[in-house]
């Protein structure tokens, strides 16, 4: 757990810089206009100036970038209003003295130490003497590019993954001679406006690259063993799209044979990229989506170097401290199109599959490093949240951002783990929980989980039951826990604020409860605790229950659900922090055992409150299970009843015809059902 000097939640450092006003983007290659991009979306009101030493890429970006904009707007994602102000104050120039008023440039020109020492030198020779400079650059040391810099304490590298303008993850460096003050900063300027910042060590090639680098040279070795299309195929099962079908899509392989080079200069032979990469262009392999046959002997031999690879530097970023495990792991997933993270694979394959692997690798690939701790170092550490001890008050942070914070069970594990953690520490008063960014408190249950307890009542009872574990643990915890509503709570994420001891909201958060569109009932509370807690506002809880209807924060907080309004994050973590210590002194208010009288149910109008029609069958086992609740005479009971009601549930067509239609991304057809 960080104390003051580095939040691990980057939204709780204190903004003490201001936002940026004028941004200069210099380089209108590939990725510096997807960047441009992404800082106008996120940064409406701050001007972009795009610096090329070519006009006709200037000018090409600026039309791919209307492009992006248009599609956007076409697709709905984006307001028509909205994208046509979207590039208002972004501008090309081939002349650098247009970043004259900047106070971030940041540069994204090709990957040549000494053209970006040359362009660095420029950038300060224009601008103001405490701009922020950063670099764009994947693999060259933060010490190299900027040490030669007059300031060099306002420098960094922030380094972008494609496709910029919508891949989250950012690799934030934190070198020697940068300000700590500057990378904090940055972490929370880039958490602020939908990034995922990760803060790596000044190593070649950062921790991310590092890890693709050396996956891809070590697909190019295997190829004196199996060709790409087979690699590709069995890379398949690990990551989204294999090396080869990348590189091809990157024209990747000068980039290996530099980065590979460099990391085999400094670190030794075995990282010398592949002879092939010099001679070939484009390599004969399959899409993401086709598979081929592999012999049995060769996908083992293919499945134990690639996973052998992984496993290995992933050791090594451990070992060295270039990155933490839990941003290696969410790193890979977002950043590079892994399925699992490293250290998630870790403990799925177990010690001895590991090890074997491992040993396999250092016996093919001499050199290559090796773990220096037993596994289990690696493989147990906290991957899903986020501690922070802000005085007395330990501030929990749900770091899910790819699924707006969604809980699953590892997550939840890891909030439990955290809280139990320090119940009984004398020095801690009390738990805030929030989510990560500023969109999302939690977005509910991973549904994508919901599929394998379809169809077995017992089971899904079982596993609501099993689900609950945290919740049950809330309502008797001896420390106060705070939710700290920072954007949506959604279905569980509304649950899991509904036990904790008090909620705080800011002005733009709001609560709902979509599970009768998805075809199932909230089995882990929502049909228990509003009645008991807020029997005031059953008739609203109620119309979110069986309509889905949404709550909004000012409305929470007049029907008294939401105990506070907060103006921002700050203000959120200040006000929330301010509860636990009020509950401390307090007392925490459990949730009554009483049987609760609930008011006429109002005649349901089939459909949603946004009009998408419902399952009749799943809002009669909703209200069925309210009531069954409501008269049982402890809160365990009337729990029991809300997971029987889901293990009802979890066997009816509609159940089943709601969840894959989230997870096949359509409309559920409740008419075929019933
Ligand atoms: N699970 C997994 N992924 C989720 C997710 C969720 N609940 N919610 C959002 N995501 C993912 C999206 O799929 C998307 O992923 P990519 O497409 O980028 O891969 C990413 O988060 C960003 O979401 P969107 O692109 O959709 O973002 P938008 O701003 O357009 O929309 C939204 C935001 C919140 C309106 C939308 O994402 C949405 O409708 N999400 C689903 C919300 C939802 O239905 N939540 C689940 C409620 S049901 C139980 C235990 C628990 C529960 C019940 C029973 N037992 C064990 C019995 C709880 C159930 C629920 O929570």
């Amino acid at each position: 757990m960080t104390t003051t000097a580095g939040w691990a939640n980057p939204l709780l450092q204190p903004l003490e810089r201001a936002l940026p006003r004028h941004i200069g983007v210099v380089g209108a290659g590939a990725i510096g206009p997807d960047i441009a991009y992404y800082l106008k979306a996120a940064l409406p009101q701050t001007s972009v100036t795009l610096i090329d030493i070519r006009q006709p890429a200037i000018d090409a970006a600026l039309e791919r970038l209307r492009g992006y904009r248009d599609k956007a707007v076409a697709r709905g994602k984006m307001a028509a209003a909205a994208g046509e102000r979207l590039l208002d104050g972004l501008t090309g120039s081939t002349d650098y003295d247009a970043l004259a008023g900047c106070d971030w440039v940041l540069e994204a020109a090709t990957e040549n130490l000494a053209l970006k020492r040359r362009i660095f030198a420029d950038v300060e020779a224009r601008v103001a003497g405490d701009a922020v400079i950063t670099s764009n650059t994947s693999s060259l040391p933060a010490a190299r590019i900027f040490s030669a810099l007059r300031r060099p304490q306002r420098a960094t590298v922030t380094h972008f993954f494609a496709p910029a303008w919508r891949n989250p993850a950012v690799e934030v460096i934190a070198w020697a001679g940068a300000d700590a003050a500057l990378v904090a900063w940055l972490r929370r300027v880039f958490c602020a406006t939908g990034k995922l910042p990760l803060v790596t060590a000044d190593v070649p090639c950062f921790m991310l690259d590092r890890v693709f680098d050396n996956w891809c040279n070590e697909a190019a070795h295997l190829l004196a063993h199996a060709s790409a299309a087979e690699i590709d195929t069995v890379a398949g099962e690990i990551v989204h799209a294999g090396p080869f079908f990348v590189l091809n899509l990157a024209h990747g392989n000068p980039i290996i044979v530099e980065t590979n080079t460099l990391q085999a200069d400094e670190e030794g032979e075995h990282y010398r990229p592949a002879a092939i990469f010099r001679s070939v262009e484009r390599w004969l392999t399959v899409a993401p989506n086709q598979r081929i046959e592999v012999a049995p002997p060769t996908h083992a031999r293919i499945r134990d170097r690639l996973l052998g690879v992984l496993l290995s530097q992933s050791v090594d970023i451990l070992d060295r401290d270039i990155g933490s495990a839990a941003d290696l792991d969410i790193g890979c997933r977002v950043a590079l199109g892994f399925k699992r993270g490293p250290v998630e694979l870790l403990r799925e394959l177990g010690d001895e599959q590991a090890q074997r692997m491992l040993a396999r690798f250092a016996a093919e690939r001499p050199g290559m490093p090796m773990p220096r701790r037993a596994l289990a170092a690696y493989r147990d550490a906290q991957r899903h949240v986020l501690a922070d001890r802000v005085g007395d008050v330990v501030v929990i942070t749900l770091r899910r951002p790819e699924a707006l914070n969604a809980l699953h069970d590892e997550m939840t594990d890891e909030i439990l783990a955290a809280i139990r953690q320090h119940e009984a520490d004398a020095g801690v008063a009390g738990f805030v929980l929030v989510g990560y960014g500023t969109k999302a408190f939690c977005a509910g249950a991973d549904i994508g989980r919901f599929p394998a307890v379809l169809g077995d009542a017992g089971a899904a009872a079982q596993y609501a039951r099993d689900c609950s574990r945290l919740l049950v643990h809330l309502d008797r915890c001896g420390k106060p826990v705070v939710a700290a509503l920072n954007g949506l709570a959604l279905g569980g994420g509304f649950e899991l604020a509904m036990r904790c001891h008090a909620r705080v909201a800011e002005r733009h958060a709001f609560m709902q409860l979509p599970e009768v569109t998805l075809g199932i009932v909230p089995g882990i509370g929502a049909m228990v605790v509003p009645y008991r807690r807020w029997p005031a506002a059953a008739a609203t809880f109620h119309r979110m229950l069986v309509r889905a209807e949404r709550l909004r924060a000012a409305e929470a907080h007049e029907l008294g659900v939401v105990d506070e309004l907060a103006d921002g994050f700050d203000d959120l973590i200040v006000r929330s922090i301010a509860r636990v210590h009020a509950l401390a002194a307090a007392g925490i208010t459990r949730i009554g055992d009483a049987p609760v009288e609930l008011p006429p149910f109002e005649p349901h109008a089939g459909t949603a409150a946004d009009g998408r029609p419902l399952s009749a069958q799943v809002v009669c086992t909703i209200e069925a299970g309210v009531r069954e609740a409501a008269a049982q005479s402890t809160l365990g009971a009337a729990l029991e009843a809300g997971y029987r009601a889901f293990g009802a549930v979890a066997c009816t067509a509609a159940a089943r015809e709601g969840i894959d239609a989230f997870v096949q991304r359509r409309e559920p057809d409740f008419g075929k059902t019933g």
